[in-house]
């Protein structure tokens, strides 16, 4: 069967303009008719909501296709540089809506499906969202392939296929149950399988060194198995703007050949399950937020993305004579973290391995042709392989990467003459505990550019984590602060603000967002104080009305909305909130303060733990025992609630964060490499409280500190403690509240009198707290105390929250990708 070359023809329709259903509601619900006719097979009156679901989605994608295939065709004319961002996750959350955005046809789409008798809102409800990422670094990507798009920017993102995304947190008697996440089974109408692009990717066997006749050494890799690629390609819109990127994502599947071998030999059972050890590597997203665990699996993910894309790129994209010595005029390939690295190998595997380039010549390309992001300064969180397992798997890389080091110590030994720690500590290869590549090292040495992705961090990426490498290379190490995309997180989660913002200053700021600038003033204005409120108010009363619906929470919609959703990790100290609460809730029923005297306040986490992370598990269970006794406890009825939605997501965060008044960015100072929740929540007109720690600084300087709630250790405060060696317990025991507060949990008030069920995190509190929990307690319930002053009084708070929002636009991710568009890419 033919999956040869695309069809070229002198043909007169060959060139004719794609044909795009007419962009009214007569159009649209002609389109939408005929896609459930023929697309589902089915009538109006016979189908589901999946089918109307499918088949709204296939109508939308229709609106989309022309102006994709036009800017693929542009794309292969004009041959500008493109960024290719090579990314183990895309957390993109609901495509419908966004989809609809970009097109600018929610409104017709709504009335379309009235006319139906269809409530629009019932299919948006039935799209699973795709959450193939775990948190923040997922999300980002999907920020960025956005903004690329909305700025007619070349963009290839490039990533896996997983069938089987986030888990789904469900909880069973307060603790976290995982379920499978079946995102595909009812169908996926956002992607388009290209099995003429598919890729080859090889694993396992061994090298061989010859020398041929003018002398020159060839490597050959014999390996011992493969698998394909599969590419499916997703659409990424720009924002009504005629832009259609490409997002391009590789699932595996078994080769013929492999299938057939064995099958030859009459083993048909073997046959089959050889096709299931292939299609495993694309089958699940590995749930770790920090700490990788090195699992061959995962590295079998990394490799197959990576080859997989680069072959595409260089093979199935340029054109078949491009002279690959100008490679970096063509492409950048920016590495989300070290998930991809092992690109970096692959690409010299390509050069000098199958096109022949000389050694230096292949790695003065290579080096031009990638950029490395780190998202991290937990030290455990740096990713490193063990020489076995990458050499058993991948043996000619291996010998790549030992080569690279090998000449990248030569000149370290060069700028520093006999100085052999240095040379140790800088080495790709480390030894102890036992062999191993560090991936973070490997990229730092390839890459042309190295970025944090907030300023601290930056810093602290040149001072703490590769000060060596920052000393040799000044010029490498750059940064480029993080930022969210407008079009989700502002205009289609807050529509209401929104249309409040559009009516003050116009519609610009969806694309412009330094626009929000010309809200300042408003912030003076009593009549848009009421409206600013009014907004806040009513996305409240959605959300109670949400998770009322959705979760059986019963939520007071008038109290302080105080919101704390990120991944479940110490060092993000969702137990510095949970003892908060306890410790307003010890105050009322100690008697000790009246409860009239509390600030109404709902309380609302939202939080997965790495399946694996059992005291984040057990800090899951205390979230909701707690919840369970505060929200029956008469004492505080209708000043203190708690509320944990299960399986916090995108979806969920769209409907969160709008409503929030109160951002909780807690995290122990020098952890959190940027945080990204942080701006959506600030640009939503929530007041941040939180600590000097990645993004929130940048938050603060331009929010300004009468608007923000800052508490805490600073950076160099916390080394300090560090050194001078830190201990919880004395803390404990030096101030009585804290001390009522933990003896309250302790006690198993909260478990049934159970106490052993709170031990694991009250004793790893008292005698580790690793991240200086306790030692910031006092400064965060005195921040707290502020908070309520300041919400007393509602004109002065809407005044600080709508300059949060005035202030925040340099938190768009289209800012972001002009950072790295000047400082890294330069596309
Ligand atoms: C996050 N990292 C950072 N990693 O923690 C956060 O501060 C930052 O804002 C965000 O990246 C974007 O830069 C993060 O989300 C992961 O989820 C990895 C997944 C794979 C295993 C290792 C962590």
């Amino acid at each position: 069967r033919r999956i040869g070359p695309a069809f070229r023809t002198s043909h007169p329709l060959a060139s004719g303009p794609v044909v795009q259903p007419a962009p009214t509601v007569d159009g649209f619900v002609e389109t939408f008719l005929g896609e459930l006719n023929y697309g589902q097979g089915t009538l109006l009156s016979q189908s589901t909501v999946n089918d109307q679901y499918l088949a709204l989605a296939r109508t939308v994608r229709r609106y989309l296709m022309a102006d994709w295939l036009e800017t693929g065709t542009r794309r292969r004319q004009t041959q500008q540089k493109t960024v290719g961002y090579l990314s183990a996750e895309y957390l993109l959350g609901r495509q419908l809506g966004n989809n609809l955005l970009a097109t600018n046809l929610q409104d017709i789409a709504q009335v379309a499906m009235e006319r139906c008798g269809i409530d629009i809102a019932t299919l948006r409800a039935q799209e699973v969202e795709p959450g193939l990422g775990n948190g923040g670094l997922g999300r980002l990507a999907a920020c960025f392939v956005d903004s690329l798009a909305t700025m007619d920017v070349p963009c290839i993102g490039y990533g896996i296929r997983y069938e089987y995304g986030i888990f789904r947190q469900t909880f069973e008697a307060d603790r976290q149950v995982e379920v499978p996440d079946s995102w595909l089974s009812l169908g996926n109408p956002w992607e388009f399988p290209h099995p003429e692009r598919q890729v080859l990717v090889s694993f396992g066997g061994s090298t061989e060194t010859t020398t041929d006749a003018d002398g020159r050494e060839r490597c050959t890799w014999t390996p011992d198995w493969q698998v394909i690629g599969m590419p499916y390609h997703y659409m990424v819109p720009g924002h009504r703007n005629g832009v259609v990127n490409t997002l391009r994502l590789w699932s595996a599947r078994a080769t013929q050949a492999f299938d057939l071998q064995i099958f030859n030999s009459g083993d048909y059972a073997q046959a089959v399950r050889a096709q299931t050890t292939a299609e495993n590597i694309s089958k699940v997203l590995y749930p770790e937020d920090s700490t990788p665990q090195g699992k061959e699996l995962r590295l079998q993910q990394q490799y197959f993305f990576v080859a997989c894309s680069l072959h595409d790129f260089i093979d199935n994209t340029l054109p078949a004579d491009f002279d690959l010595r100008r490679l970096h005029q063509r492409i950048i390939f920016q590495l989300n973290d070290t998930h991809p690295v092992i690109a970096i190998p692959e690409l010299m595997r390509i050069l000098v391995d199958r096109k022949g380039f000389a050694w230096d010549e292949a790695w003065e390309i290579t080096q031009k042709c990638f950029a490395y992001t780190c998202h991290t300064l937990l030290p455990e969180a740096l990713e490193v392989w063990s020489a076995e397992l990458l050499g058993r798997l991948l043996p000619r890389h291996l010998e790549i990467i030992y080569r690279i080091n090998e000449e990248f110590l030569e000149e370290v030994r060069e700028a520093h003459p006999g100085d052999e720690m240095l040379v140790r500590r800088m080495s790709i290869i480390a030894e102890h505990p036992e062999r191993a590549v560090r991936m973070a090292y490997l990229a730092t040495v390839a890459a042309s550019k190295v970025n944090g992705v907030a300023e601290l961090h930056s810093q602290l990426l040149r001072d703490k984590v590769l000060p060596d490498f920052s000393r040799l290379w000044p010029e490498k190490f750059t940064n480029v602060t993080n930022g969210v995309t407008p079009r989700r997180f502002v205009r289609l989660a807050n529509r209401r603000l929104s249309d409040l913002l559009t009516e003050t200053i116009g519609d610009g700021w969806v694309t412009d967002l330094d626009r929000l600038r010309e809200l300042e003033p408003y912030a003076d204005d009593a009549g848009f104080r009421e409206q600013f409120r009014a907004v806040k108010q009513a996305n409240k009363e959605r959300l109670t009305t949400l998770l009322r619906v959705r979760d059986g929470l019963e939520l007071p919609p008038e109290a302080m909305l105080d919101v704390m959703v990120k991944r479940l990790h110490e060092y993000k100290r969702q137990t510095l909130k949970l003892l908060h609460i306890v410790s307003l809730y010890d105050d009322v029923v100690s008697g000790r303060v009246p409860a009239e005297q509390v600030t109404p306040r709902t309380f609302v986490f939202g939080a997965k733990a790495a399946p694996g992370y059992h005291l984040a598990k057990e800090i899951i269970f205390l979230i909701n025992a707690v919840a369970d006794v505060v929200n029956a406890d008469p004492a505080v009825a209708g000043r203190l609630s708690v509320a944990f939605p299960a399986n916090y997501n995108v979806t969920l965060a769209e409907k969160l964060i709008p409503a929030a008044d109160l951002s909780e960015q807690i995290s122990l100072a020098g952890k959190e490499a940027s945080g990204t929740g942080n701006m959506k929540f600030a640009l939503n007109g929530a007041l941040t409280i939180g600590t000097d720690d990645g993004a929130n600084v940048e938050i603060r300087r331009l929010v300004g500190d009468e608007h923000f709630f800052l508490f805490g250790m600073t950076e160099p405060e916390v080394e300090e403690l560090t050194a001078r060696g830190y201990t919880p317990s004395a803390v404990y025991e030096s101030d009585p509240q804290l001390r009522s507060t933990i003896d309250l949990l302790a006690s198993g008030h909260f478990t049934g009198g159970d106490r052993q069920a709170v031990a694991p995190v009250v004793d790893n509190l008292l005698h580790q707290d690793s991240f200086m929990v306790l030692a910031d307690f006092r400064a965060y319930l005195d921040a707290q105390a502020r908070v309520d002053a300041a919400y007393a009084d509602p004109d002065a708070w809407s005044r600080s929250a709508i300059l949060n929002v005035a202030r925040s636009g340099y938190f768009s991710s289209d800012r972001s990708m002009r950072d790295y568009l000047e400082r890294i890419w330069h596309a």
